[in-house]
This record gives structure tokens, sequence and C-alpha cells, in this order.
């Protein structure tokens, strides 16, 4: 196992149920690592088990807008399950409204979910990740978090903290071996948009329509070379889009 190139290691990575997790968690355990894979859906744990088909994962049910559970998680891990990685990964966005027109609940929901959810579980790891001889915690942002767009508002502000957030954990963890970047992708076709869209597939799919995304293997993959870099190397930010997707001039009201 250790000559693999994750061997050794143990990940924790939330939101494992679909998309940029669940390829990060496959990602990881075909490279050796250990994983606690967590999310909601109990029967999308129970898949990803059975394509694994490894004891060197485990599934826990963990609702991130359950602050008591998540403050509490990591007591629940057995002891050769402790991370030396944590990727805070589950997060989502609902709506695409107007700021005077969207969802309140919608917003508490990103809110709880994409920052106080992460926050609190990173804080509950930091104590075992500083005992490791080397950790890493990797947060998924967003490309939302640097270029804002029309209803991007919540999710967009979720995805700066993120960002912020990551560079902050980066200075508070100087002198210790936890290595901390923030994965901030563009456009990636995974169950975000049908999320989004609250299951209007069609137009999820209509986001992809024409154009060809980013997966969440490529999005994995990355997480992957970053988690593999010698140890003194520590990635701040990584900002990736698909080849098809760029930005807009400013937009003006000329009345
Ligand atoms: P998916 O919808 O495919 O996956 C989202 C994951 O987050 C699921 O596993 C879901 O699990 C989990 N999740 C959502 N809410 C909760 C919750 N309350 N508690 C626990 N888990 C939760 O989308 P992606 O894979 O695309 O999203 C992963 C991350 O990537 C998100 O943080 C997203 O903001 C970010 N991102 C996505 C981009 C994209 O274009 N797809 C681009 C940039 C960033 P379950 O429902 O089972 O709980
Ligand atoms: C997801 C990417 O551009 O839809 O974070 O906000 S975007």
């Amino acid at each position: 196992m250790v000559n693999k190139r994750f061997g050794g290691r143990t990940a924790l990575v939330t939101g494992a149920t679909s998309g940029i997790g669940r390829a990060t968690a496959l990602t990881l355990l075909k490279g050796g690592a250990k994983v606690v894979a967590t999310g909601r859906r109990a029967e999308r744990l129970e898949a990803l088990v059975a394509e694994a088909g490894t004891d060197a994962l485990l599934t826990l049910p963990l609702d991130m807008m359950d602050v008591p559970a998540v403050d509490g998680f990591m007591d629940t891990l057995p002891a050769e399950f402790t991370p030396d990685i944590l990727v805070n990964n589950a997060g989502l966005a609902l709506g695409l409204s107007g700021a005077d027109e969207a969802s309140l609940a919608d917003w508490d929901q990103m809110i709880a979910t994409n920052v106080t959810g992460l926050v609190h579980l990173t804080r509950a790891a930091l104590p075992h990740l500083k005992k490791k001889p080397r950790a890493d915690v990797i947060n998924i942002s967003s490309v939302a978090a640097t270029y804002p767009y029309p209803g991007g508002n919540a999710y967009g502000g979720t995805k700066a903290f993120v960002q912020q957030f990551s560079l902050n954990l980066k200075a508070d963890l100087l002198g210790t071996k936890v290595r901390v970047t923030s994965v901030e992708p563009g456009m990636t076709d995974t169950e975000f948009s049908t999320e989004r869209f609250e299951g209007d597939q069609a137009k999820a799919d209509k986001v992809y329509d024409g154009m060809t995304p980013l997966s969440g293997a490529d999005v994995a993959q990355v997480i992957g070379d970053i988690l593999a870099l010698p140890p003194h190397v520590n990635i701040n930010r990584v900002e990736m889009m698909p080849v098809q997707q760029a930005f807009s001039p400013f937009a003006v009201d000329r009345g």
C-alpha cells in the first residue's frame, strides 16, 4: 500500500454521494488511501461501498447542517480512520433569482451547508490533523468566489468565504505540517445544476448544452495532484475552468 500515491494516508471527504466528492473518494481509494465518505443519502453511500469494494472505505451519514452532529463527528471515527486529509466538498447552490426575490430559506441552507458546516467540521478536525506527520485541508470553493454573476448572490458569497477562510487557515497553521488549499472549479457536470434548479433536469442539462464542462473526475484529478506534491509544497489556490468557459465584460446600465 505505502508505495501507492496516497498509501498510508486517510481522507475524510464530505459530500461523497455524488459529483466531485464521489470522484475524489474513488480517486483517493484507487491511490491507496483509506477514505471516510460522508453525505446525507444513505443509498448513495451504499452504492459507493458496492462500487469501491474495499474495506479501506468507511461510509457514514452526515448532514452538514446538523451542527451538533458535525461538531461531534470526529469522535465517532474509529482510531484507524482518523484522517490526515480533510476534503471539505459538501455544498450546493439553490436558485438563480436576483437578491430582491431570492428565497431566504435557500440562502440560509447554502450558508448553513457551505459555510457553517464547513467551518465547524474544520474546527473539529484541526486538532487531529495537527498531530499527524503531514496533513491537508482541501476546501472546495468555486470560480463564483472571485467572479460575480447575476443570481449568484449568496452562493458566490459562501464560496468567497471558503476561499478567504482557506487563506486565513494557512496563516494560522504556519509552523505546523498542515497544508491548506482552496480549489475553485468552474462549470462541472455533476448533480449541482439539478440541485440548483430543484430537480428540473431539462433546465440543468441546458447549462452544459453545446460545450464540454469539467467532470467530477477532472476536479478529483487536480485534488489528487495537489495531495501528491512533496510535503513542503503548499498550493494556496487553484482556479480551473473548462476551455469553453470564460469571463464576461462588465455590465453597464445606460439608463
Ligand atoms: P453534487 O450536487 O453532485 O454534489 C454535492 C454533494 O454535497 C453531494 O454529495 C451532497 O450529498 C452533498 N451535500 C449537499 N448538502 C449537504 C448537506 N446538508 N450535508 C451533507 N452533504 C451535503 O455537486 P458537486 O459535486 O458539483 O458539488 C460539490 C462541491 O463543488 C460543492 O461545494 C459545490 O459548491 C462545488 N462546486 C461545484 C461546481 C459545479 O459546477 N458543479 C463548480 C464549483 C464548485 P447529499 O445530498 O447526499 O447529502
Ligand atoms: C459552481 C460554478 O459558475 O455555476 O460553483 O457558480 S458556477
